[in-house]
């Protein structure tokens, strides 16, 4: 630490300078997050000194985040859902793990089966939880196959998850297929929604993934994803209301006296961000987005195998993936683990970004 602090003006001329090293979005073609909606970052900057660790201190902004949870069940069909907000998709997966565990402890060598597109996130919690994490394959179109599910399955099994929206290529599993074999053999369904959730919703054919189907236990759901909320948030839910309190322990000398959290201390300005970006748009501009985002996907795959690039699946998401080899430099891209190019249609990329890069596309292509 310097000695003798530094005047705000050098500080900040040094932060403008790192802030200048990061990469422009114009270029970010890779990424699950976005800059977030004016909206929440003005609820962030208003709710900035908030902690929900504590939340008999802070009851206005504990009462937000009940309504986003509120509001986030309802859209999935279940506005009696219980939930909290978490600080994204690894900790909701988490934190679902734990409550399978916790509703079958008599299991001694519990397993969690999940399709071999799960991010990563699940390694991370199998690990923390020591939980055996079986793997299915998937089928031809890339989406968890349910017959092989179903075959993995067996008595040991505390949790089935399935992802709708997958972080490689954007697909959906057949969530209702996985959520009747959960139901069948009264096993714990949770769906990976982090990042499909805010999206499926809003697309213009229905796509069961969520409390309608009645063997989904609980869902994770990401409003720093497509929700254009600040970061850190994540939400999870869960279909019966008070589920979470299985995990509660002590906290004597708090607000609250018990608490089911992972994090102690938590933000409350991206949960003010994350429902403030839900009540400004509401369902109607949450489709525009959405719509914007599903039309620049097509126009890319489309502009895309006009230079003889094919996609690599036909995606449920505004993810697309294509069979290529190299991109100009200045796009930041991602590969898959089978070798697919990558490109996450978020909403700040817009057709402008989109025809920008064929352009340079098709200088090396065409
Ligand atoms: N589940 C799914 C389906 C996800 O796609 C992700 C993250 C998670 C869970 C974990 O969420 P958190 O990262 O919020 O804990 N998907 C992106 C990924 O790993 C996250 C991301 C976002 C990565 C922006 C890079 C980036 O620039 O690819």
């Amino acid at each position: 630490m310097l000695n003798k602090g530094l005047p705000e003006k050098d500080l900040f001329l040094f932060f403008a300078q790192k802030k200048g090293e990061d990469l422009d979005h114009d270029y970010i073609l890779s990424s699950m997050c976005t800059p977030p909606h004016p909206v929440a970052v003005r609820a962030h900057c208003m709710f900035i000194e908030t902690n929900l660790g504590d939340p008999g201190l802070f009851l206005g902004t504990a009462s937000l985040e009940k309504l986003l949870i509120e509001r986030l069940g309802t859209l999935f069909h279940h506005p009696t859902a219980g939930g909290y907000a978490t600080s994204g998709g690894t900790e909701s997966n988490i934190q679902a793990l734990r409550l399978a565990k916790e509703q079958k402890k008599e299991i001694p060598a519990p397993n969690v089966v999940v399709p071999e597109s799960a991010h990563f996130s699940f390694k991370k919690a199998c690990d923390i939880l020591s939980l055996e994490m079986r793997t299915v394959p998937l089928d031809s179109t890339l989406k968890m196959d349910a017959a092989k599910a179903a075959e993995i399955v067996d008595k040991n099994t505390i949790c089935l998850v399935g992802v709708a929206g997958t972080t490689e290529y954007g697909l959906i599993d057949p969530i209702s297929e996985l959520a009747a074999i959960a139901s069948e053999r009264d096993i714990f369904f949770h769906v990976d929604a982090a990042f499909g959730g805010m999206v499926i919703p809003f697309l213009d054919h229905t796509i069961p993934f969520d409390f309608s189907l009645p063997g989904v236990t609980s869902i994770a759901v990401d409003p720093h994803k497509m929700g254009m909320g600040t970061i850190p948030c994540g939400c999870l839910l869960t279909r019966q209301p008070d589920m979470l309190t299985s995990l509660n322990i002590d906290t004597p000398y708090l607000s609250v006296k018990q608490e089911y959290t992972l994090a102690g201390t938590r933000p409350g300005a991206p949960v003010a961000g994350a429902l403030a970006v839900l009540d400004y748009l509401g369902v109607e501009g949450m489709q525009a987005v959405v719509a914007g985002c599903m039309k620049n996907t097509w126009r890319l795959v489309d502009g895309m195998e006009t230079y003889g690039i094919p996609r690599a699946v036909t995606p449920d998401l505004n993810v697309a993936t294509f069979i290529c080899k190299d991109v100009p430099d200045r796009w930041k891209v991602s590969w898959t683990r089978r070798g697919h190019l990558r490109i996450v249609c978020m909403p700040h990329v817009h057709r402008d970004r989109i025809e920008a890069f064929l352009e340079d596309i098709g200088e090396l292509y065409a």
